[in-house]
């Protein structure tokens, strides 16, 4: 069985595929968007600010192309040390992306 909760490195194959790196600040609905991309709970959706704190990657399709869609941690560049740590991961993850989408909160 395979075992989502890892990150694995990207096999030869989705290495070819195109990279779709999800980012924003905490609690925007990076993983709400991730898990309607990927077509189930593979990421954990949470009220609280700062669950997703390293990077989740899985292979998808939308219209038939497929890609492989990256979750990342909230980044809060100014934050403490951890917070700092997750903002390197999601500051690494957009540099290997082919395309970022930026997830903001509209009601703030
Ligand atoms: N109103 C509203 N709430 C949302 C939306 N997307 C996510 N949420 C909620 O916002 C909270 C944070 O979502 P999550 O996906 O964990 O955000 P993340 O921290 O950016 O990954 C959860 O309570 C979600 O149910 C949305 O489009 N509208
Ligand atoms: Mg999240």
């Amino acid at each position: 069985m395979t075992d989502h909760t890892d990150f694995t490195p990207p096999s030869d194959t989705a290495t070819a595929l195109p990279t779709v790196v999800i980012i924003g600040r905490p609690n925007v609905g990076k993983s709400t968007l991730f898990n309607r991309i990927v077509g189930s709970q593979q990421a954990i959706v949470e009220d609280r600010p700062g669950i997703t704190r390293d990077r989740k990657e899985l292979e998808a399709e939308w219209l038939d192309i497929p890609f492989l869609v990256v979750d990342t941690g909230g980044w809060m560049p100014g934050g403490d040390a951890l917070e700092a740590k997750v903002s390197r991961q999601v500051e690494q993850a957009v540099q290997e992306a082919d395309v970022v989408l930026f997830v903001v909160n509209t009601t703030v």
